[in-house]
């Protein structure tokens, strides 16, 4: 027994081993001289003993291969390169072998065992058994019929049900493989019954064939938590006029013209006493159409708003959805406590798993409405009433963006109710390393686009979305740990759609997603990602975080006290070490280059005058970490951004930053100033829902599952949720004491009037951008030619951004004229705290005036600020927009 253990290196629990093609198995062990078995067994018999593997039904020699793994292979499996290549004998029946449980066996020149391992086979299954045709229930006159791939299932049926959970199938139908999928046909009445599939297969996880109960992985309805799903037809359950929805969405002429808001659908209206009670919190909440919220969304729309980004929509796992289950707050005792009490959060947490409220960044079912945001989560309810809020926001003037997570999944293995996918083809569409275990690096399972079948059901579901609820967008969470590949063909799939054939203009759907690069996709590790620096010419956008962390401070894991050009760096530093004088000026100019870059579309071939005088391309300026600042190819490829659900909201780390003398008003003025450079930047603005009027979560800096308490949004302005107690300690236990202070402040506590102002100066911002054409420049070779940084160089006075946009004159040589009303905008940001009025000498020779919004403003810095003659005069804090008219 001692000699087997410090000899033998085998674990059959691990899958070290990958088959790759219908000939070839790979493996990083030494093959020099040793001979290497592949064992099956039917029903998952094998273990590992003194003489090796035993318990097989088939044993199959592979033949060392010295070439290296053929190219093609490599491509779909980079992570293996360096592996040898394992031959199987051309008889071998590959079909049949990977309905066994598998595992290849090394023995050494002499006979004895050396090694052994588990076998992972989504290259195999790519290669030979991927499959185009139909999935999930698809109709006939008569008939509905019943397709899922599950190529490795020994066996499949379908138990179909009356009710949506409880009692005993009515009808157990055994459906037959063929062509790579196993099918059966029924009645077309079997519409509204719920079904599951009941599906025999080895799998990896516990060893042994598993017999499973599975959600469809094309469901296109469910019953509560998805217990079942639903045969349902999708050409039914349309609000009225839905087929005519195609012609009542608002105008959208070109993705330059977007402007996005992120809105969490309970956020939205759980606590708005303007709404129904038993519609709070719900997808119809978007039609009640003289609400608070969906007032307030009007006006922003009318001022220039153009795209409602949804946090996720489809089924997920963390919230019940059987609403009678819920536990709820005392919000009569909670409102009485102190604003910086612990009891408040204490309250939250108590019962944070089984309120009503989460993120959802959990995904069970892609393809399906989540029913805690329906009034009933059984039958086809929400089918109608997310459609329904789709078009209640398209009405309203607004398009709708989903926010999709085809990143991770919320479980796996063959028992838990919320895993779907790994049910029914084990080990295929969860990401696993070399070892065969599930990647986490999203913090969930990890998905494999990278694999055929993923890829497909990825693009198919888009595609559902963006025909069946007619969607006008989607927003990829973790985007980089999608491969470029999978986006570029759901971009061009969805983007041909067409109003006559499909009942949408696709040309209209954009894309755009978080292309951060971490974790086992980092460096292209499983295949080119779609990651920020992979993406320049793609037209998908990706989030700026460069500008954001230049104009707010810091990194998000960098100290939340680390200050940048508008929370007061170098310029009224707070109590953190910052660095001496000299640095935190140099850091400063330095963020002001990058916040001009993202003001320009973050082009990588922007050319301008960096703040050491250099005439440098956005591209060649650096992160501190070596990546070039400026990226995209076009300026539709760009989100810019200051804040998003993720981390504090804009109001909160501004709280936390600025120096702790200043006042409530020029808190507020920097909330402003922050959305500015969002607002009147050529790429794509992108607000998080009230960033617009100071939203505060009491300073929590993950509410993803910290109830309706601290995510509340109120849109009777009454109050910005600032005060609301100390936020939940698992996630800013550590920062309790600096918060303590300022949550205790009564002078920093934003009155009625504070936050109205803020509304009205948003809504300002949006007016001006979308008052020229000169705010949403379509190419670079026009953001080169019009726009102009000034006060740059060594020289500058720091913190004062100025920008130029210019138009031509109809019949001049030169540029040609765009704008009818403007010859020329001058954009002044002033992110000094000092008092007093600022003079800054540049631009003779225009006749310049306050932007007519402006000049109509309640904020009277705004009005204090102007131009005579190119001596710009400009307040603290302000953004002032000049511009020239042409006509008198
Ligand atoms: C993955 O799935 C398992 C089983 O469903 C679940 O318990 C776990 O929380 C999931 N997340 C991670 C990070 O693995
Ligand atoms: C991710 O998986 C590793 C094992 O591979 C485990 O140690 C770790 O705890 C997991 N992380 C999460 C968040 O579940
Ligand atoms: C929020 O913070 C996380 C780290 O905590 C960071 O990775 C991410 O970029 C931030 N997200 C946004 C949208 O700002
Ligand atoms: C409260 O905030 C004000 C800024 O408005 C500041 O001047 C004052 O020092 C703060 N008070 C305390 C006790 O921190
Ligand atoms: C092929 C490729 O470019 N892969 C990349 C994944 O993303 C990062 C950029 O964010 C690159 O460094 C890798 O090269």
């Amino acid at each position: 027994m001692l000699l087997f253990f410090v000899f033998f290196q085998g674990n059959l629990n691990l899958a070290r081993v990958f088959w790759v093609n219908k000939d070839l198995l790979a493996w990083n062990v030494d093959a020099q001289d040793g001979s290497f078995f592949l064992h099956a067994s039917q029903h998952a018999q094998l273990q590992l003993t003194g003489r090796g593997i035993e318990g097989a039904d088939t044993i199959i020699q592979l033949e060392v291969d010295t070439h290296d793994l053929p190219a093609e292979v490599l491509e779909r499996l980079p992570h293996i390169s360096g592996y040898h290549a394992l031959r199987l004998p051309r008889d071998a029946d590959c079909k049949k072998l990977i309905k066994c449980q598998l595992a290849v066996g090394a023995s050494n020149a002499y006979g004895a065992p050396i090694d052994a391992s588990g076998v992972q086979l989504p290259g195999v299954l790519d290669d030979v058994l991927r499959y185009d045709g139909p999935l999930g229930v698809t109709f006939s006159e008569t008939e509905c019929t019943f397709s899922i791939w599950a190529p490795t299932a020994q066996n499949v049926r379908l138990f179909l049900y009356t009710e949506p959970s409880g009692g005993e199938p009515e009808a157990v139908i055994q459906l037959d493989e063929k062509h790579n999928v196993w099918t059966a046909s029924g009645p077309k009445d079997w519409v509204g019954k719920y079904y599951l599939y009941e599906v025999t297969v080895f799998h990896p996880s516990t060893l042994q064939v598993e017999i499973c109960l599975a959600n469809d992985p094309y469901s296109r309805g469910l019953s509560a938590n998805g217990e079942r799903s639903l045969v349902i037809d999708l050409s039914d359950h349309n609000p009225e006029n839905w087929d005519r929805l195609s012609s009542e969405k608002p105008m959208l002429h070109c993705f330059n013209d977007m402007a996005i808001y992120e809105l969490h659908i309970r956020d939205f209206s759980a606590r708005d006493q303007t709404v129904p009670e038993n519609l709070r919190g719900t997808f119809l909440a978007f039609s009640e159409m003289e609400s608070a919220g969906v007032r307030h969304l009007r006006s922003l729309a009318e001022a220039g708003l153009t795209h409602v980004h949804l946090l996720p929509s489809f089924d997920f796992g963390s919230v019940n959805e059987v609403k009678e289950k819920w536990k709820t707050l005392d919000y009569d005792r909670l409102e009485g406590l102190p604003p910086d009490s612990e009891e408040q959060q204490e309250a939250v947490v108590a019962i944070q798993n089984e309120d009503g409220f989460n993120w959802g960044y959990d995904p069970v079912n892609w393809g399906v409405p989540d029913g805690s945001y329906s009034t009933d989560p059984n039958g086809p309810r929400r089918t109608f009433e997310f459609r329904s809020m789709v078009q209640s926001i398209n009405r309203l003037g607004l398009r709708v963006v989903l926010d999709v997570v085809y990143n991770h999944l919320h479980g796996n293995g063959p028992s838990d109710h919320l895993s779907v996918l790994d049910k029914v083809v084990p080990g295929y569409y969860l990401r696993r390393n070399k070892d065969g275990v599930i990647e986490n690096s999203t913090c969930m399972n990890n998905t494999a686009s990278e694999f055929y079948m993923v890829d497909r059901l990825i693009v198919d579901d888009l595609l559902m979305w963006a025909t069946q609820y007619k969607v006008d967008g989607f927003r990829f969470d973790l985007m980089g740990h999608i491969m470029k590949r999978t986006m570029m063909r759901a971009k061009t799939a969805l983007q041909s759609l067409t109003e006559e054939k499909d009942g949408v203009d696709g040309s209209k759907i954009y894309l755009y997603g978080e292309g951060w690069d971490f974790g086992e996709v980092y460096g292209n590790g499983r295949g080119v990602n779609a990651t920020q620096l992979n993406l320049p010419g793609s037209q998908i956008g990706s989030f700026n975080d460069r500008m954001r962390d230049s104009a707010i401070g810091g990194s998000p894991f960098g100290d939340p006290l680390e200050q940048g050009i508008f929370t007061g760096l170098s310029l009224q530093p707070n109590s953190l070490p910052q660095g001496d004088e000299e640095n935190m000026a140099k850091n400063l100019a330095r963020g002001k280059d990058r916040i001009i870059l993202g003001l320009a579309g973050n082009l990588r071939d922007y050319v301008f005058v960096d703040f050491e005088g250099r005439e440098v391309k956005g591209c060649e300026v650096l992160t501190h970490d070596g990546k070039p600042v400026a990226y995209a190819a076009s300026p539709t490829e760009i989100i810019n951004y200051v804040s998003a659900h993720d981390n504090e909201t804009l109001f909160d780390i501004i709280m936390m930053k600025v120096a702790e003398s200043v006042s409530l008003e020029d808190r507020c003025r920097v909330n402003h100033l922050a959305s500015s450079i969002v607002a009147l930047s050529q790429a794509i603005p992108f607000f998080h829902a009230g960033e617009d009027m100071l939203r505060s979560k009491s300073l929590d800096r993950d509410s993803y599952n910290s109830g309706d308490w601290f995510n509340r949004l109120d849109f009777s302005y009454e109050t910005n949720n600032w005060g609301v107690g100390l936020p939940p300690k698992s996630k800013n236990g550590e920062k309790w004491l600096i918060m303590r202070k300022l949550l205790g402040n009564e002078s920093l506590r934003p009155s009625k009037d504070h936050i109205l102002a803020a509304v009205a100066n948003f809504q300002d911002l949006l007016k001006i951008r979308f008052s020229s054409p000169l705010f949403r420049l379509k190419t670079v070779n026009a953001i080169q030619a019009r726009l102009q940084f000034h006060n740059t160089g060594p020289a500058a006075i720091p913190g004062i951004i100025v920008m130029s946009i210019h138009d031509g004159d109809e019949g001049e040589p030169g540029l040609l004229q765009i704008d009818s009303n403007f010859r020329i905008i001058v954009v002044v940001i002033n992110a000094r705290p000092d008092e007093g009025i600022l003079k800054v000498g540049l631009l003779r020779g225009f006749k310049l005036e306050l932007h007519p919004v402006q000049a109509a403003s309640q904020d009277e810095l705004v009005k204090a600020s102007s131009c005579d003659d190119g001596t710009f005069a400009i307040p603290k804090r302000t953004t002032a927009v000049f511009v020239e008219k042409r006509c008198c």
